[in-house]
């Protein structure tokens, strides 16, 4: 099926277990009774009904969240307790590896195998991370200038709404719920309305691991209804989103008019991925590729325009033909496929719709180009080159397996053209000279650099944006500092020596 995308997997539909919201512990309908339909994007079929809920439920949710932590243990346990617990949370993620893999896989359309090697066990390791630092949350004795002890507390702020994405439905629920566990918060999880089945999964063995009712609730329904009411709550003290900037706005403002509830938005990225003359050809052709391709371009950091100096452009396009012909379009749960189908009708239609515009407004289709023959939402692997700076393609996040190619002379305009956008989530340089890549690292304005190499993620090193990507950073230690509140404590002290 090779570019071709195919319809017919041997993979059945697993019986999906759990399908209802997951409030106080307990597995419920929705107040209203309603329900929607996830769909397999392998094929357009539907493959469970889904409690459907609304504001009413999400009142349910953040009642249960705010007496759970105004008068329940999670808060007050001493961290080593909650670590303990976590961990026995990340085990049972482990033994359940083929199963949720198996979900993520028919709800989102990503490969199993990476599933089955990297989301999943992705998702126990970075519950894991911070499990280790529950026991280890504290504050500062200060040097006050005045006659006074002083020191901070840091205590968690409490009740957290996390809002998150279809792209990374495993990892982005450890990334979020993990952080805010090990502080002490308790919360309300809406999982993303095309991928509910895995965070359902995971409040069952949050359950079985010992987290208390409460602790953990999760609210699946559409964003304008349950995404809606956990941004403009009254009793929600912080709320963490990832999703598109338009969305984060709104998020923000509803923060706004509200209780002025922090947020952390991560939002989307126009990554630029430089390659001066003397990288090596075949290392960053791969790198550009993955780079742009990698979980059919459904990634926030995609380096979606690859910006070649002019001594290696041609050497580059040559390699990058041989290598994109070898790129498998196919069913997520072949191992031979490299590209499942993109998530939803509605992100296949936009992608599409961005490839027609690469077509009208004059870019050079290199590669692919349309979508594949057959059912599901497969899209071919698509390259422009003669890209420039002003056309739609060169602007916008596309969200899928879509590269533009863009010709540079100098640094100064590698930079210049590299920082000429709205968004600032990360980068690639592709050079030997240090010099070139210290400047580059320090020039962009983006969150992450990453220097020959891409997708650089680690659990240990904070992530996030800046300008309209976002604020805010996940991960690392900086990805458990929003779960906190910083109190200053002062006594006077007299006759001091000091
Ligand atoms: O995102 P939404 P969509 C970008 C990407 C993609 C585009 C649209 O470019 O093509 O966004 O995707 C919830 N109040 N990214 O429409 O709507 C929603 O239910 C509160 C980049 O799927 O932002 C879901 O849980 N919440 C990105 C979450 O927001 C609301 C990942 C994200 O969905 C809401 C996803 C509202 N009014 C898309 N409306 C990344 N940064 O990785 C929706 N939601």
């Amino acid at each position: 099926s090779n570019g071709n995308g195919s319809s017919d997997s041997h993979v059945k539909v697993p019986q999906i277990k759990f399908t209802k919201l997951f409030i106080n512990g307990e597995f419920v309908d929705s107040v209203s009774g309603k329900t929607f339909e996830t769909i397999d994007p392998r094929n357009g079929e539907v493959i469970a009904e889904i409690a459907e809920g609304g504001k009413e439920d999400v009142d349910l949710a953040v009642k249960a969240a705010r007496e759970a932590f105004d008068h329940g243990p999670w808060p007050r346990l001493p961290g080593s307790e909650r670590r303990k617990i976590m961990m026995k949370f990340a085990d049972l993620i482990d033994e359940n590896t083929q199963e949720l893999a198996t979900l993520d896989a028919i709800d989102a359309g990503k490969l199993f195998y990476l599933c089955k090697i990297m989301d999943i066990p992705g998702a126990a390791e970075t519950i894991r991370y911070y499990a280790g630092a529950a026991d280890k949350i504290h504050g500062e004795t200060l040097k006050m200038s005045t006659a006074l002890q002083g020191y901070t507390l840091h205590e968690p702020i409490g009740v957290v709404g996390h809002i998150i994405p279809w792209n990374f439905p495993s990892q982005m629920f450890a990334m979020k719920v993990g952080p805010a566990l090990a502080a002490g918060c308790t919360m309300v999880v809406k999982p993303a309305e095309q991928t509910p089945l895995s965070a359902l999964y995971y409040a069952h063995l949050a359950k079985l691991a010992g987290i208390p009712d409460g602790v953990l609730n999760v609210v699946t329904g559409f964003g304008q209804t349950a995404g809606a009411a956990i941004s403009s709550h009254m009793d929600i003290d912080m709320v963490s989103f990832t999703g598109s900037t338009e969305v984060g706005r709104l998020v923000m403002q509803a923060a706004a008019t509200s209780n002025l509830k922090p947020v952390c938005l991560e939002l989307g990225g126009k990554s630029p991925i430089l390659i001066f003359d003397d990288a090596d050809v075949d290392k960053v052709t791969e790198l550009a590729l993955q780079g742009t391709l990698f979980n059919k371009g459904e990634i926030c950091v995609a380096g979606s325009r690859i910006f070649v100096q002019e001594g290696i452009y041609d050497k580059f396009l040559i390699k990058l033909k041989q290598k994109v012909k070898n790129w498998v379009v196919g069913d997520p749960f072949d191992p031979t496929s490299h590209q499942g189908p993109q998530v939803d009708k509605k992100q296949y239609d936009r992608i599409l719709s961005y490839i027609e515009h690469g077509k009208k407004e004059g870019a050079t289709l290199f590669h692919g180009g349309k979508p594949c023959d057959g059912k599901g939402y497969y899209i071919e692997p698509t390259i422009f080159t003669d890209v420039t700076d002003e056309m739609t393609i060169a602007k916008e996040e596309i969200f899928g397996p879509v590269m533009s190619v863009f010709k540079f002379k100098t640094v100064e305009e590698a930079i210049k053209r590299a920082n000429a956008t709205k968004y600032g989530l990360a980068a690639g340089v592709m050079t030997n000279n240090i010099n070139i890549a210290n400047t580059v690292a320090r020039s962009i304005r983006a969150g992450a650099i990453w220097i020959n190499c891409y997708f650089a993620f680690d659990r240990d090193s904070p992530y996030g944006g800046y300008k309209m990507s976002g604020f805010g950073r996940d991960m690392g230690m900086d990805g458990l500092k929003k779960y906190l509140a910083v109190k200053a404590v002062a006594t006077p002290i007299y006759n001091s020596p000091w």
